[in-house]
């Protein structure tokens, strides 16, 4: 089981590359911003107690994301490979992803961390804004918000996974086709 981890800042094309990525490789795709945004779509109690920390740019509490994960994990227990996008975002997150995946035989293969400038992920978000209808685009406090969360709780994930060297950071700035290049020559190394 080949299972990967999408890093990345927010607005760093974790979602655009992980789309491109499940339909070349055929990974099961585990988004935890897509799962939350569609808890709140569907007004679950999940979806209404995440709704509040996403507008303000903060993190959904770890007991939460992680049991939704796991859940998620349980019901594709035939999967070939996990492709993880925007989780683990803490360490908390990163371990207990470790011990869930233990549990199931399996672990982390290759954490692949898109490298993207902070002007760049403020331009990208404020243009996703324009379509997205995301109420945590609209507003450039909270896209500033997001980004010190990123950097004082999820840079953390990135050391954790090198302590076991499996992160590969690649240049996520350009085309969207040659990141996606670089990405797959990465996996094909070690597939
Ligand atoms: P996510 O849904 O994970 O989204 P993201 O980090 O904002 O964006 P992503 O990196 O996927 O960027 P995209 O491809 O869209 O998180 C949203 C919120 O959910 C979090 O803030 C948090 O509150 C909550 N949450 C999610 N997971 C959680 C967890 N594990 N724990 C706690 N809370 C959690 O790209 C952005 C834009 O750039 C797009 O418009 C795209 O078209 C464009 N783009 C992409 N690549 C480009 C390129 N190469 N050049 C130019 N533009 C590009």
């Amino acid at each position: 089981m080949f299972n990967l981890i999408l890093f990345g800042p927010p607005g760093s094309g974790k979602g655009t590359q992980s789309e491109m990525l499940i339909s070349k490789y055929g990974f099961k795709h585990l988004s935890t911003g897509d799962l939350l945004r569609s808890e709140i779509a569907n007004k679950t109690d999940l979806g209404l107690k995440a709704k509040s920390f996403m507008d303000n740019g903060q993190l959904v509490p770890d007991a939460v994301v992680i049991g939704m994960v796991d859940a998620a994990i349980n019901a594709n227990k035939q999967a070939s490979g996990f492709l993880f996008d925007g989780f683990p975002r803490t360490k908390a997150q990163a371990i207990a992803l470790d011990e869930l995946l233990e549990s199931h035989g399996t672990a982390i293969s290759l954490v692949l961390a898109l490298d993207v400038p902070e002007e760049e992920l403020i331009v990208r978000m404020i243009n996703r804004a324009k379509t997205s209808g995301r109420s945590d685009d609209a507003d450039e406090a909270v896209q500033k918000k997001r980004i010190s969360v990123y950097k004082n709780e999820t840079l953390a994930v990135a050391e954790h996974y090198a302590a076991f060297d499996k992160v590969i950071t690649l240049n996520g700035l350009g085309q969207i086709d040659g990141i996606f290049s670089s990405l797959c020559k990465e996996i094909d190394a070690r597939a």
